[in-house]
């Protein structure tokens, strides 16, 4: 297992993932959840995504993959970070910045994400929060290279995993969702919230 790699079992508590899942429904009202599409293949992912803060990730098959400050389809900026997002990046990022992204992630029972490494953020030194809301995931974390001996575990709601140091450049993925693990999403399934900084902080 890579240096830096911090699994937080079960940080959040019931009352805070419930404001978070409430928040997320208000994000999506104002910046709906969408299919990118992989690069060149144009492929549409089988998770639907969207984001908050001042950039978000997307992809497209002419564009690639990107961060912008427009929703795609609707061309509007991203809705503003929320306080308790800054909140819960202040308490475990250990990092002088705040996050300039958000990454909603929203999988249905059977839909996946394969293994990739994030290096899409100009500033890849900053860590990566991640948030799991709803039904559990099994996840698996390798090296720096595509065949390096991967680590597999399952993240439940509630859970927080900060990646730093090494394990920010690992390959990662989600294999499978384990459907009716948790009541929290009525409708089962997924919500992954990732907080980065993408740009470098001006010294
Ligand atoms: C390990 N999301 O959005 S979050 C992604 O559950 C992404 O939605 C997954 O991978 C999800 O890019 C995993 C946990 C995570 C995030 C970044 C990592 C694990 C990571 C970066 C390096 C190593
Ligand atoms: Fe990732």
């Amino acid at each position: 297992m890579q240096d830096g790699f911090r699994h937080l079992q079960g940080y959040l508590p019931h009352s805070e993932q419930l404001a978070l899942l409430e928040m997320v429904y208000e994000i999506v009202l104002e910046s709906p959840l969408y299919r990118p599409t992989m690069p060149r293949s144009g492929k549409p992912f089988s998770v639907q995504m969207t984001n908050c803060g001042e950039l978000g990730w997307v992809s497209d098959k002419s564009g690639g993959y990107r961060y912008q400050r427009t929703h795609p389809q609707t061309g509007r900026r991203w809705p503003k970070m929320p306080d308790r997002l800054l909140a819960l990046w202040a308490d475990v990022a250990d990092w002088p910045g705040e996050p300039e992204a958000c990454l909603i992630n929203q999988y249905a029972i059977g839909t996946k994400l394969g293994s990739h490494v994030d290096a899409d953020e100009e500033e890849t030194r900053a860590p990566v929060v991640s948030i799991s809301l709803g039904d559990d995931a099994v996840f698996h974390v390798g090296g720096r290279a595509r065949g390096d001996p991967k680590t597999r575990m399952v993240l439940k709601s509630g859970d927080v995993i900060v990646l730093a140091g090494e394990a920010r450049l690992a390959y990662h993925g989600i294999d499978k969702i384990n459907g009716g693990t948790s009541n929290l999403v009525k409708e089962g399934g997924r919500i992954n919230l990732t907080l980065r900084r993408v740009t470098p902080i001006e010294t």
